[in-house]
């Protein structure tokens, strides 16, 4: 069996994704995470492929970026469209939700300057969230209530394992006036295995 080890820090970021997928494909993985403030991060940074996290171990060898993890998972576990085409589309939203989430909650919420953080909470306030939320609400509204093609893509996986961190920073769920999302967000959740794994997951607020 192959043998997977995710290995990411302590909060949902980027590892959420790909945990969801790994979850959903319904195989053991090692969840390694990773201590960012007692320079256990600083001894493994320069050991990494590109000086970031996540890392997904595979049979030993180490592959990094989140987006081709979650695409090279998402065809072991049948999370792709039909066609060439559909995962084109597939693929592109999984960026936008990538960019979405780094706008939100890595250049805002976890700004440190407190002036700085204010005004970029008025930027993501009134334009990123409701931006990107509306234009998921209608991808969901006109694909049979999922983000592409009427059926689960890890796109709708990737969205889902991301609306935790963005309602922490957004201080309010994302999904709450969006009922097509709020609905996908209840079927994604629902499926045993993610159920079961956001059921005993670190409780962690981004
Ligand atoms: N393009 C990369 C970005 C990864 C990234 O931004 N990782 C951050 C955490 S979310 C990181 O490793 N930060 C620590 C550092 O850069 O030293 C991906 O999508 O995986």
């Amino acid at each position: 069996m192959t043998r997977y080890k995710l290995v990411y820090f302590n909060v949902m970021g980027l590892g959420e994704p790909i945990r969801f997928i790994l979850c959903y494909g319904g195989v053991p993985f090692e969840d390694v995470r990773v201590e960012r403030d007692i320079n256990e991060w600083l001894k493994i940074k320069p050991t990494t492929p590109f000086g970031q996290l996540p890392l997904l171990e595979i049979d030993g060898k180490v592959y990094a970026q989140t987006l081709p993890i979650c695409r090279y998972l998402a065809k072991q576990f049948n999370l792709l469209g039909k066609t060439d085409l559909d995962n084109l589309q597939i693929d592109a939203i999984a960026n936008a939700l990538h960019d979405f989430r780094k706008s939100v909650v890595s250049n805002y919420y976890r700004e440190q300057d407190p002036a700085l953080k204010a005004k970029k909470k008025v930027e993501v306030f009134e334009n990123t969230v409701p931006f990107y939320l509306n234009k998921l609400e209608e991808l969901t509204k006109n694909n049979g209530g999922y983000l592409h093609g009427g059926q689960l893509s890890y796109a709708d996986l990737f969205f889902v394992a991301i609306t935790d961190s963005l309602s922490t920073a957004y201080e309010a769920d994302i999904t709450k006036d969006k009922p097509h999302l709020k609905a996908l967000k209840e079927k994604v959740l629902a499926i045993p295995s993610i159920k079961a794994y956001v059921e005993k997951r670190p409780k962690l607020p981004f």
